[in-house]
């Protein structure tokens, strides 16, 4: 038995295009009238009929002539007039749905030359990101020296942190092989041209005022020098601008890179979850089917190393919750990866509205974590308000962080002591929260 032959019977005024595409995939049988229609024989995969053609009595006719074939409306004025078990398909808002995501992807292909443009002459490439690197910018460079046809030698990843610690991330390098460079303020003169990917200039303090190329999902906080930007803050990765990038330009994604931005979009967006938009959802489903999964699951399955179990039980220790504000205070620590991980844990605190985790990491900086459920105030704007005069703060709106020497909390609050940082912290933040009600702007 061959596959079963496509018949459609169309009945009324349609456009020649529809005739046409439906042609393409079986037989088409277009009649003017209820009568043609019922003089036909056979069964069809779906009779199609015109919105203005349709009464209920010639449907109901239809269906006693042909039992098992289905019928829907299109066309005509919308389909409020008729009962509720009929479908109404417009067949053209699904071509113009196509015709919309061509557009997009053609014009950007255009910005894809101009960002070409911007590194072509470059011999040794920088491709830099944040501090500390997560899943998001990492993916996010692998994707631009793809898009830009470089390799390890022409493009360098770096980044001027620490070493990665967070276990996850350790087991994204190893599994996806990927080559993650330290480097340091004195290297850069060392690169032809420098792009930066999942951050902007502004988070650097001042330490770069220049720059070739900047792509970025995170809201423009300060201006800066870019040859090419690209900042997309509805976004909820970087890795979601840069599946459409890779996509617009036609180049090949491969499971590695796929299952890196795969895995970019999933913990920035918290599997979708978190600040995610219809953009996201798409790069997600289409980059779903080409990744390698066992990989994935292998990466997120990393284990904490045993030492580092104790400070999850540290952490805890010195928590409180104030006006449904999960505080917790991880003091000095050298594993920052754990400050996020303490805001997120904080959100599962029954009744939490937000979730502030702080540290100081490497004896010399205070960093914030905060998250909250979403329908609050933007977090990314209660940070920048609070810390941008004194450190690097922002975020998006249910996830945000802020990193702020302690020479200058010490000089903000007199003095530098950890009751001191968390009696500030906490009022802070109380007052931050309290002013949404007042006004209800959010
Ligand atoms: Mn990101």
């Amino acid at each position: 038995m061959g596959e079963e032959q496509k018949r459609y019977l169309f009945i009324g005024d349609f456009d020649s295009l529809l005739i046409g595409l439906f042609s393409k995939r079986g037989e088409v049988i277009w009649v003017s009238s209820c009568e043609e229609a019922l003089n036909q024989t056979g069964i069809f995969t779906l009779i199609i009929m015109d919105n203005d053609v349709y009464t209920e009595k010639i449907s109901s006719e239809l269906s006693l002539h042909y039992p098992t074939s289905p019928l829907i409306i299109s066309n005509g004025k919308d389909k409020s007039e008729h009962s509720g078990s009929l479908r109404y398909v417009k067949f053209e808002q699904l071509i113009e749905r196509q015709i919309i995501l061509q557009e997009k992807l053609a014009r950007r292909e255009l910005r894809i030359n101009d960002l070409r443009k911007v590194h072509e002459d470059a011999k040794k490439m920088l491709i830099l990101v944040h501090d500390n690197p997560d899943p998001d910018c990492i993916a996010s460079a692998l994707a631009l020296r793809a898009l830009l046809k470089r390799n390890k030698q022409t493009a360098i990843i770096g980044h001027m942190g620490e070493e990665v610690s967070r276990p996850e991330n350790v087991a994204m390098i190893e599994h996806l092989d990927i080559d993650l460079n330290v480097i340091s303020l004195d290297d850069l003169k060392e690169f032809d041209s420098i792009a930066m990917v999942d951050v902007q200039p502004p988070f650097f303090g001042g330490a770069i005022t220049e720059v070739d190329s900047v792509i970025d999902h995170h809201p423009q906080v300060a201006p800066y020098e870019a040859k090419f930007s690209e900042i997309g803050p509805d976004e909820g990765a970087t890795s979601t601008i840069m599946t459409s990038y890779l996509r617009a330009a036609q180049v090949e994604i491969s499971e590695r890179l796929s299952t890196a931005l795969l895995y970019g979009i999933k913990t920035d967006t918290v599997t979708l979850n978190r600040d995610a938009n219809p953009g996201d959802i798409e790069a997600f489903t289409y980059l779903y089917p080409i990744s390698n999964l066992g990989l994935l699951r292998k990466i997120e399955k990393a284990e904490i190393p045993r030492k580092e179990v104790m400070w999850f039980g540290k952490a805890l220790a010195d928590h409180w919750i104030e006006d449904d504000i999960f505080f917790v205070n991880l003091g000095r620590i050298d594993r920052e990866y754990l400050i996020p991980k303490m805001a997120d844990f904080g959100m599962q605190v029954k009744g939490m509205e937000w979730s502030v985790a702080f540290g100081i990491v490497s004896k010399s900086h205070l960093v914030i974590s905060v998250r909250n459920v979403g329908h609050v105030k933007s977090a990314g704007r209660v940070v920048a308000d609070l810390f941008k005069e004194i450190g690097s703060a922002g975020g998006h709106r249910s996830s945000a962080k802020a990193v702020i020497p302690l020479n200058k909390v010490r000089k903000e609050i007199g003095k530098g002591s950890q009751e001191h940082i968390k009696k500030w912290v906490t009022k802070l933040f109380k007052n931050a929260v309290a002013e949404k009600s007042e006004n209800g702007k959010s």
